[in-house]
């Protein structure tokens, strides 16, 4: 840190969360080096088995704008998406609104797009530059000193620099030195759901086979299908089951006669033959949700995004928060300037919290999503939540819209959620005893004459 404001700071993954930290940093005037393992997604090929699409909301977008790029990718490379539509099994369709009051939209964004801008506009800044094919393999966190292994360099080359930012995702490198360090605690819980990718292609007519202002669910106990549009008016669909189960489906008839029977609607959009090639040439992802604190050792290296907190994407918020994240950052330094053990210290106890909230919440939808949704007090609640807030905005905002459409911490939304459960179930006993008094007068008052009689015999 020769001058105390201008710090070397290296970057550890090029994809969503690293590529926008990249653009922070090299906005304040830092020297920025990005190292990420794959090579240049602009110049390689697609690769299946990542997932092509994303929900982009409030937090993302307040990220976005701070770099200056929301407009560019809400406008041009974002689909809005009004609300929810529910399939059920015997083809009916059901739709929501995401906000009831203002109509706000979430934005589904491809996912290799989007990385592709946030690389080109780091790139475009003198003080930055970018490795590729640079995989991170030890790190001497309080010396900032890292070793990378490179196609040129199997044996590793060496690189340092005053802050070491971990945007390596949730199967973080940089992560594992952390391990090593006294009083660092990490837990990571496996679900037992995997998923896999399929493809519905445009209508003879070149249209979007589905309504595209919604994001689409099939929502089927212990399976569950989400489908979200893409720009070239594809849609990717997303199928969750459990990892064993995939097993099960080894054949095309398995695989036919499954589809036939949960998701029958679906089988003539994506297409019989296309169905059975998607399915059986990639093999399902597992779904993994990590938790650690602190995300800092010293003043030298951080996690940001999901090395820090990777969750169940029952939410579509991982992106988001990591996006988050990285404004928090940025917001830190402008509070406590160049002093980075302080900004790191801050947003360890600032971030924590939250992100844990956020874990939980997806972890929670996760159960919610495959039993709730089809029971009937749920979808009550649900009711009730929307009512309450069309009467009482500003007072009573459900748990949704407030993740979706809110800067508000996620605990803040987690703990909002905890008393409006208590008043909803106070309202529920309440409502439920008034019932029961107005029946037994009711009774009272038409057969008191009865039991008065049974009592005098
Ligand atoms: P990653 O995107 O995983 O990027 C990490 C990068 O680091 C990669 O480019 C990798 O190559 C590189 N890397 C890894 N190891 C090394 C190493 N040793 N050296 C150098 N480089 C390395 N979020 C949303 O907000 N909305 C959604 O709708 C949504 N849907 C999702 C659906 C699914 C099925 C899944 C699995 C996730 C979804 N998410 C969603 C979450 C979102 O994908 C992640 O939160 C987001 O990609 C995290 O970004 P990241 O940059 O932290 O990690
Ligand atoms: C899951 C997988 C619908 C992309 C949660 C909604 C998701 C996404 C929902 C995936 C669901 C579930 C919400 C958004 C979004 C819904 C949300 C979930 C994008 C409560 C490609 N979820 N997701 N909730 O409301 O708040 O539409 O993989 F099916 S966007 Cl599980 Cl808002």
């Amino acid at each position: 840190m020769e001058d105390g404001s201008r710090l070397r700071v290296a970057i550890i993954g090029g994809g969503l969360v690293g590529s926008l930290s990249a653009c922070f940093f090299a906005q304040r005037g830092h020297d920025v080096e990005l190292f990420e393992y794959r090579d240049d997604i602009r110049t390689t090929p697609h690769v299946r088995g990542r997932t092509i699409n994303l929900t982009l909301s409030a937090r993302g977008r307040a990220a976005l704008r701070q770099v200056r790029l929301e407009q560019c990718v809400v406008r041009q490379h974002g689909l809005p998406l009004e609300g929810r539509m529910v399939h059920s099994r015997n083809g009916s369709l059901k739709s929501s609104l995401y906000d009831v009051r203002d109509k706000q939209c979430i934005y589904s964004v491809g996912r290799r797009y989007l990385n592709e801008l946030l690389l080109t506009a780091t790139e475009k800044f003198p003080n930055v530059k970018i490795y590729f094919r640079h995989k991170l393999v030890s790190a001497k966190l309080e010396e900032g000193c890292m070793t990378f292994q490179t196609p040129d360099h199997p044996e590793g080359v060496i690189h340092t620099a005053d802050l070491v930012i971990g945007a390596d995702g949730a199967y973080s490198s940089l992560r594992r030195q952390f391990l090593k360090k006294p009083m660092f605690n990490y837990s990571q819980t496996y679900i037992e759901h995997g998923y896999l990718e399929l493809c519905i292609p445009p209508t003879a007519d070149g249209q979007f086979a589905l309504d595209a202002r919604y994001l689409h669910i099939w929502p089927r106990g212990s399976f569950m299908m989400i489908a979200m549009p893409n720009q070239d008016r594809t849609w990717t669909v997303t199928l969750f089951m459990p990892l064993n189960e995939f097993q099960l489906l080894r054949k095309s008839e398995q695989l036919l006669n499954f589809f036939q029977f949960h998701f029958p609607d679906a089988i003539p959009l994506i297409g019989k033959e296309r169905l059975v090639v998607d399915f059986f040439s990639t093999s399902p992802s597992p779904l993994v949700s990590v938790k650690c604190n602190p995300y800092h050792v010293g003043s030298r290296a951080v996690l940001i995004g999901d090395a820090a907190h990777a969750m169940v994407p029952f939410y579509g918020q991982g992106m988001n928060a990591g996006f988050e994240d990285c404004l928090l950052l940025d917001e830190l330094m402008d509070q406590y300037g160049g002093n980075m053990s302080v900004v790191l210290q801050e947003y360890s106890r600032l971030r924590q919290k939250d992100a844990e909230a956020i874990c939980d919440l997806a972890m929670y939808n996760y159960v919610e999503m495959r039993d709730l949704v089809t029971r009937p007090s749920f979808l009550l609640r649900k009711k009730l939540d929307n009512c309450l807030f069309k009467l009482l905005p500003n007072l009573w905002i459900p748990l949704y819209p407030s993740v979706t459409f809110t800067n508000r911490g996620y605990y803040w939304c987690l703990q909002n959620k905890c008393w409006q459960d208590e008043v909803i179930h106070l309202a529920v006993v309440v409502t439920g005893y008034l019932m029961l008094i107005t029946l037994l007068l009711i009774l009272w008052f038409s057969f008191g004459w009865f039991l008065k009689l049974i009592l005098v015999l």
